[in-house]
């Protein structure tokens, strides 16, 4: 990426002054004396808007009309995170904000706050999705997120008195949401169910019902490239005309229940991350996004063509599918094709073939989409047949290349038996031109073990992209304290636009005057977050403790348990006087996590935390040397604010699970240090740190492996360590649960008899590796050296980078002249 000095604002404050009163008049109706916090939100990202205006009907028509191919990121969540600040960052506005807003009289920040997130994706793969995009607008290259407008985002997470998760829904669109634009003029028809007839030779669908997808239009600024991009995501309404025959038979209610039915489509986002749910609603929604965005597509590239040349569709538009969610969109690209362009077979093979690629974001094989033929067909029967033509002609082109029965039968797209059923990953893997992992180890694995058959007949298709983050919203809105010292190191404010400069800093971490203000920066990110907490939570977070976070999706392969079991154990120790009390050092630990609201062990793990925060923080014994905290409903907000508070933080997956991770890249930017496995990007985070400044601990995807083989007793491992039987007592024998032995039974029978994921295998590395940790941070210049070298060694995981990569490797386009 060329390196951008920040860009300059279009306005003065006064102008803005001026700009925000005509919206707050003509627009909402206000007086400036009448305007509430949430008023001024509205009109100052209405006026944002404007300025944006230009630039994204320029960008649109550029991309129409030039000659470079634009990317289409296909994904089921985008996880966008708030607006406004982003969009006053990208123009160059932040300051002109603060004070306009202020001489009107308001809190800024409070400003701010009215704006509510927008909760469209789980976790990791959403917020990658909303990353790519923001960086695809700051390279200048032209590009579409599409997706779809849930009406419910994420669940609001809450806590009971016991504990527990309580899932509450999530009505973003409850307020006035100014910056979705929804454009009723650029609709499109997707139809779903009936059956399929033969008219003339041709095979024709004549669908059962229809849905109207209409785009909201959200504008994705670029950092100072002057581009901006679109997402458009989609929402469905009813068509009002409804079904007159079943009306005349005066049943009145069936005659409207599909138009009812229409609208629940784009309802609800499924709150499963990396666990397929399978149900019929969510392959509605990922053939609703999917063929409405197709069409879409066809639609701004041949404007007003009743018959456009589609064999020029690749050189147009390339469509990256994110996991298997819109792998649908396979067999939608060769019935538009095929019924409705009138194409062939093999061109319309060869156009789909050019036109998708495939991410994969899991290792675990159980994840992979799959989906029920019975149901396919019922749902899209014309798509159902195509697809069974495609694993044939895949099957045929597999016996010109290997006479490996077995292997053949294990690679069909449709699997046979009584409950035949279609592989998406292995659809998207062979009706794609490229395959690629998040991480090294990631795609390793993946050629190795999860897409193995297709990785030895077609190496050519895979390839690795590392994930990475927008520096943007990560460093630049998130630690505007360490942006400046950053700017101030290197001389410069590119760094924003070419994170490698960030080694720039390396030499600095042997400057005692850096050092100290580096040290600085965080003790008042600190102190910010410990009053932002005590404010927005009601905790006191002590600043002078060190702050070790752990958040992500709560699940069993993440090992939230391992942390938990360990600091039990440290708890016991204090507690029990097994360590002296003057050598413990204060920590206080921060939990962030949402479980599925399906997902039985996660939610009991939730639990079990909460308790054991309670015990802890009420128990005078340990008062001041070890602290734990949960705030409830994890989000982007709220990682915005712990992360660069955050002094250590926790990557401790079992090795082989956790295909990348992002969030392991946001702390090391923003001077965490890390512990953890070997496991997705952290290997290569530690590669470039270096090994000294990582503390790594557990054992490699090799010794799991052989673990497994061996057979995996756990039982061993709670009688070998102390430490962790102590810990495992305490939760069986009620300490976090008033006395009462059942309630984590499920958990403790699993670790003892299961465990899955080894955490008890790992337990004995991860306490040890505490002393390491705590040794280090005694002598904070070394501890904030080895910090400042995360900050400067992690550049390469800007997700800029990440769009360098797809577009070289993948993509093979570039920006807009
Ligand atoms: C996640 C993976 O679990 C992470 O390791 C990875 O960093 C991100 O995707 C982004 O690549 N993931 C997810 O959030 N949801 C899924 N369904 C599958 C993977």
């Amino acid at each position: 990426m060329t390196e951008q000095t920040a860009p300059k604002s279009p306005v003065t404050t006064e102008q803005f002054i001026e700009e925000i009163k005509e919206q707050l008049k003509y627009n909402q109706g206000v007086t400036v004396e009448q305007a509430t916090d949430a008023d001024i939100y509205v009109a100052s990202s209405l006026a944002v808007r404007r300025h944006l205006m230009d630039s994204w009907t320029t960008t649109q028509k550029d991309t129409v009309e030039g000659n470079t191919k634009a990317v289409g990121y296909l994904s089921a969540e985008f996880l966008m995170g708030k607006q406004l600040r982003n969009a006053l960052l990208n123009l160059g506005m932040l300051s002109e904000f603060d004070d306009a807003v202020k001489a009107l009289g308001h809190d800024p920040q409070l400003v701010v706050d009215a704006e509510y997130e927008p909760g469209l994706g789980n976790g990791g793969l959403g917020r990658l999705a909303a990353c790519f995009i923001d960086s695809l607008a700051s390279l200048g290259v032209p590009a579409f997120g599409y997706g779809i407008q849930y009406k419910y985002g994420i669940f609001k997470q809450e806590f009971d008195a016991e504990g527990k998760q309580v899932e509450r829904p999530d009505y973003w669109l409850a307020n006035e949401e100014p910056w979705g634009h929804i454009d009723y003029n650029r609709s499109q028809k997707v139809s779903f169910g009936g059956s399929v007839v033969e008219e003339d030779g041709k095979k024709v669908w004549k669908p059962a019902w229809s849905v109207r997808a209409v785009p909201v239009d959200y504008m994705v600024p670029g950092y100072a490239s002057g581009r901006v991009n679109t997402l458009r995501l989609w929402s469905a309404k009813s068509y009002d005309e409804f079904d007159l025959l079943t009306f005349n038979k005066s049943e009145y209610l069936d005659a409207v229940k599909p138009q009812v039915e229409a609208e629940n489509i784009s309802k609800i986002l499924y709150p499963e991350d990396s666990t397929p749910q399978g149900k019929r609603l969510r392959l509605e929604q990922q053939y609703f996004f999917v063929a409405a965005s197709l069409h879409d597509a066809i639609r701004v590239f041949y404007p007003g063509q009743d018959k456009p040349d589609l064999t020029t569709f690749p050189n147009k538009i390339t469509f990256q599918l994110n996991d298997t969610h819109p792998v649908i969109g396979i067999p939608e690209l060769m019935r538009i094709l095929i019924d409705e362009y009138g194409y062939d077979w093999n061109t319309a093979w060869d156009i789909t073939t050019k036109t998708f690629n495939y991410t994969c974001h899991t290792l675990l094989p159980e994840a992979l989409e799959v989906w029920p033929v019975d149901l396919i067909s019922e749902l899209l029967p014309r798509h159902m047949q195509i697809i069974n033509e495609i694993n044939d002609h895949f099957l045929e082109e597999l016996k010109g290349l290997t006479r490996d029965k077995e292997r053949i039968n294990r690679m069909r797209i449709v699997t046979e038996g009584d409950y035949p059923q279609v592989r998406m990953a292995y659809l998207a893997t062979a009706g794609g031109s490229h395959v690629n992992g998040v991480a090294e180890l990631h795609s390793q694995l993946l050629k190795d073990v999860t897409l193995r058959d297709f990785s030895d007949l077609f190496p050519k298709k895979f390839t690795n992209v590392t994930n990475g983050v927008t520096p943007r919203r990560f460093i630049r809105l998130a630690n505007p304290r360490l942006s400046a010292l950053i700017t101030e190191g290197l001389g410069t404010d590119k760094w924003l636009s070419d994170l490698e400069l960030l080694q720039g800093l390396a030499p600095l971490a042997n400057d005692d005057e850096f050092v100290k203000k580096f040290a600085e920066v965080k003790h008042a990110n600190k102190v910010a977050f410990a009053n932002f907490a005590k404010d927005r939570y009601g905790f006191d977070a002590n600043p002078d403790t060190m702050f070790n976070t752990m958040v992500k999706r709560l699940h069993e392969y993440k090992r939230q348990s391992l942390k938990i079991l360990a600091l039990i154990a440290r708890y016991a120790a204090i507690k029990n006087g097994t360590i002296n009390a003057d050598d413990v050092l204060p920590r206080t630990v921060f939990f962030g996590a949402k479980a599925a609201p399906g997902y039985y062990m996660a939610k009991l793990t939730i639990q079990l935390i909460n308790n054991v925060a309670r015990v802890v923080n009420n128990d005078p014994d340990v008062k001041g040397k070890l602290a734990v905290h949960f705030p409830a409903n994890y989000n982007v907000r709220l990682a915005q604010h712990l992360i660069p508070a955050t002094e250590l933080d926790e990557q401790i997956s079992q090795a082989g699970k956790e295909a990348s991770g992002t969030g392991n890249m946001k702390f090391a930017l923003n001077g965490a240090l890390t512990v953890g496995t070997l496991d997705g990007a952290n290997v290569e985070i530690r590669e470039r740190v270096g090994a000294e400044n990582f503390f790594l601990f557990g054992m490699t995807v090799d010794e799991v492996d052989a673990l497994y083989e061996e057979g995996y007793n756990p039982a061993k491992y709670y009688e070998a360590d102390p430490r962790l039987k102590m810990a495992i007592d305490m939760i069986s024998n009620g300490t976090f649960s008033d006395g009462d032995r059942n309630t984590y039974a499920p958990l403790v029978a699993d670790w003892l008899t299961k465990d899955y994921f080894m955490t008890l295998a790992d337990f004995t590395s991860y306490a040890d590796i505490q002393y390491q940790i705590e040794d280090l941070y005694r002598n904070p210049m070394e501890w904030n050296r080895k910090a400042i070298l995360n900050v400067a060694n992690t550049g390469f995981f800007s997700s800029d980078r990440s769009m360098e990569d797809y577009l070289e490797r993948i993509w093979h386009t570039g920006p807009l002249a």
